[in-house]
């Protein structure tokens, strides 16, 4: 089955990176992380949420992998990046992302963008992240992710 332009171009991203990883496009809705665990079958702390945070000093994107299960800790955050953050709005997002909310990727993103990993996401053998639409999504290990984002494991869930 061919996949939507924006999920092959994290599935690209995921081939260029050298992981095994397969986008699937599903007929029903991965757009929030309940969602996504009924669609894959798996528990919605398995589930990375992708949310872009905008740097309030710097104006920069920051994203926080973080599991289903969990909300981002803000204050933490802004110990660990050195600057308050703020909820992006939906248009920045796209911007600097080149997706929409609900279909963001961890991977394959419009520019390279400091990410923060909950670790709590480690403690899976398998996680799933979205792919790019509200109907795609990926698997992977937590290893894996830490890899292909080069994020910092950090307690932000
Ligand atoms: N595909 C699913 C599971 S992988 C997904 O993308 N989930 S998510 O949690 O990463 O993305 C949805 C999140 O986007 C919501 O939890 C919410 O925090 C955020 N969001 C939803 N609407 C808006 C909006 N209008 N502006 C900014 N953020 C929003």
């Amino acid at each position: 089955m061919s996949l939507s332009d924006s999920a092959r171009r994290v599935q690209e991203a995921l081939s260029a990176a050298g992981v095994a990883c397969q986008v699937v496009e599903l007929p029903g809705s991965t757009r929030t992380a309940v969602e996504a665990a009924q669609a894959v079958g798996c528990g919605v702390e398995q589930i990375v949420k992708s949310l872009v945070f905008r740097g309030e000093t710097s104006g920069r994107p920051i994203l926080i992998a973080v599991s289903g299960a969990n909300r981002v800790r803000e204050g933490k955050v802004k110990a660990l990046v050195g600057e308050a953050i703020a909820k992006a709005d939906a248009d920045w997002v796209r911007q600097r992302t080149g997706y929409a909310i609900g279909g963001i990727p961890p991977v394959g993103l419009a520019e390279p963008i400091l990410t923060l990993i909950d670790r709590d996401l480690l403690q899976y053998d398998l996680i799933w992240a979205a792919a790019g639409t509200p109907h795609a999504v990926f698997c992977l290990t937590p290893a894996e992710l830490v890899r292909l984002t080069g994020g910092q494991v950090e307690d932000v869930g």
